[in-house]
């Protein structure tokens, strides 16, 4: 199969024509910030557990309760063009800023509700005016984030079961008329131009109501873009999970919310801090998949983002000044799986190697010490340059097609060390369009990796078995469910078979003791899904793979195979199932490649 990347020159659809800037951009920086900083995840002495901005939520305090933090809400050392500063450093292009969270404190001066930080705070101040402002100097898209179903505050909105308890008493169509609408329209009148509104947690929102928002979002700002998360398929772009990297092709534009610790709103004992690889490493990973980050910071309630976060995104922006060609503005990957050792991006004449792991990319060790000979399979476009975006050095290169494998290779003489240890980029110019294999096939450390997402699907009736966001099965519940991959080897010899499967999202757990068979090269293994060992999802600490050794089998010839994974048996208690991640085909060490 051969894969044209092709930028097609069809007419614009209004929403394509919005999306123009935020597809440029690639990387936007989130800010919450709200009355939820004071308590700073601790309420009555208490710390109370999950993220900071829901503690109102999490420990049940009445309205009357909360609405006393206004009265101590004076962040006097806020700063709009230092916090306009520290997203200019990052080289993020757009700031997302909760104007209103489900607390239903407005963030802004609003005559709507009194409730907000001028009418209601000793500070009197509009820091979204002085936001505005700040941003149109430094040439950066102000994006207001606003909870348009969740409203504790509010008898009509929806969440606040600790207030309200009957639910049959709530008219949610008068709090969208009365609070939502109006809100939505300040916010679209007062602060300039308004790149997107940041919708979230639709829940009870019918499509209708989520379509009259979109509606009159666009008629009050025909260039203001809507999230996904307005409910019901309407955003002008999809909203992954948070801190959930999609995986593969996604056919809408989206986009990812990630926390920089674990949580978005500020907790003062929060100090689990993504290194700062971790952050440009994700950043790297949504793009190469076509997709926007949206990476958060939390400001405390005098109104500083915590240094933590400030160091962090400085580091970002120091390796963009280097790297951004590579990431804004870029489109993914021509290929549907992963580079080994890393990532691909591209644009119209480029191709950009991403490297995270420089010993798995070059795996093959050059004549002397201080060369590394990387290998990139299935690049069919002829290339015309190779170099080090780190320092601009051409790198020696040379390309060749294998017809007894069908193998399209360039090798690339790298030096011994990576240049940065965060990703170094290898940039090839080529000629003319990008031009891939696209077919599933043993990459140059010999390893043959069948992603789930990748794999045929074999659904029964009445069966669930699908692909979640993050490209692991979920559902896999039952065992007259199946799967199937085709693939090409190179080379002869035998493999360990080993089945990687995901824990639950947020370390919720994971269920074993499936028995397997696998059909291929006319052997039939039979093994069970064990635990033999974790290994770092590179996609999300927070759910760790777990990796099963199913048996090992004989390849005696190179050429294109055909896998089956049947399970004879599925644990289900849990009712996570087989949360396949990829079936892995592992050559012994030492194994020489072509
Ligand atoms: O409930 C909110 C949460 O507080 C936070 O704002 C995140 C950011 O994506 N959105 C919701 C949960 O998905």
């Amino acid at each position: 199969m051969v894969l044209l990347a092709t930028c097609a020159a069809s007419a614009q659809t209004p929403s394509e024509k919005r999306l123009q800037w935020w597809r440029e951009a690639r990387f936007g920086m989130f800010i919450h910030w709200g009355l939820y900083a004071l308590p700073a995840g601790e309420w009555k002495g208490k710390p109370i557990p999950g993220i900071g901005e829901w503690i109102m939520n999490r420990a049940k305090i009445p309205v009357a309760e909360y609405e006393q933090l206004a009265k101590q809400f004076n962040p006097v050392r806020f700063n709009a063009e230092e916090w306009v500063a520290v997203a200019k450093s990052a080289g993020a292009k757009y700031i997302v800023i909760t104007s209103k969270h489900h607390d239903g404190f407005a963030m802004y001066g609003s005559k709507v509700s009194k409730y907000n930080i001028v009418d209601a705070t000793p500070f009197h101040r509009d820091p979204m005016k002085e936001l505005a402002a700040a941003c149109q100097k430094a040439g950066i898209r102000l994006c207001f984030y606003y909870s348009q179903t969740q409203d504790w505050h509010e008898p009509d909105g929806n969440g606040n079961t600790w207030d309200w308890p009957d639910e049959s008493k709530k008219d949610f169509t008068r709090y969208l008329e009365e609070k939502v609408k109006p809100q939505v329209r300040e916010l679209l009148t007062n602060y300039g131009p308004i790149g997107l509104i940041w919708f979230d947690t639709p829940r009870i929102i019918t499509k209708a109501q989520s379509q009259e928002l979109a509606d009159l979002v666009h008629q009050l700002q025909p260039d203001c873009l809507v999230s996904g998360r307005i409910g019901h398929g309407i955003g002008d772009y999809d909203s992954a999970g948070d801190n959930q990297i999609s995986v593969g092709t996604v056919k809408r534009d989206w986009e990812t919310p990630v926390t920089m610790n674990d949580t978005w709103g500020f907790k003062k004992d929060d100090n689990n801090w993504k290194s700062t690889t971790v952050l440009i490493r994700q950043l790297c990973q949504i793009a190469s998949r076509g997709g926007n980050y949206l990476l958060n910071v939390g400001p405390t309630a005098e109104g500083l983002i915590p240094q933590p976060s400030v160091e962090r995104m400085a580091q970002i922006g120091q390796w963009l000044k280097v790297n951004g060609e590579a990431i804004n503005g870029a489109s993914p990957s021509p290929f549907p799986y992963e580079l080994t050792g890393g990532l691909i991006t591209t644009r119209p004449g480029k191709v950009y190697l991403h490297i995270f792991d420089w010993s798995r990319f070059a795996a093959c060790c050059g004549p002397s010490q201080d060369i590394a000979l990387g290998r990139l399979y299935g690049l069919q476009s002829k290339v015309r340059r190779a170099y080090l975006l780190a320092n601009n050095s051409t790198l020696k290169i040379s390309q060749k097609y294998y017809k007894a494998t069908d193998l399209d290779q360039l090798q690339i003489q790298l030096p011994a060390a990576a240049p940065d240890a965060n990703d170094s980029i290898v940039a090839l110019d080529i000629q003319g369009e990008v031009r891939v294999d696209t077919s599933l096939r043993q990459q140059p450390n010999g390893v043959v990796t069948l992603p789930a997402h990748l794999g045929e699907i074999h659904n029964s009736q009445g069966g669930g078995l699908r692909i979640d966001s993050r490209g692991v099965v979920e559902n896999w519940l039952r065992a007259d469910e199946w799967m199937s991959w085709d693939f090409k080897v190179n080379d002869r010899g035998t493999y360990q078979v080993v089945l990687v499967t995901s824990e639950q999202k947020y370390g919720r757990g994971w269920e074993g003791g499936h028995r397997v068979s696998l059909d291929v090269a006319g052997q039939h293994l039979e093994g069970t899904v064990s635990n033999d060992g974790k290994e770092e999802n590179p996609g999300d600490a927070y759910w760790p793979y777990v990796v099963s050794k199913i048996g090992s089998l004989k390849i005696s010839k190179a050429g294109g195979y055909h896998l089956e994974l049947k399970p004879q048996e599925i644990q289900a208690l849990k009712k996570f199932g087989l949360t396949l991640v990829s079936v892995r085909l592992v050559p012994p060490a030492g194994m020489v490649t072509m």
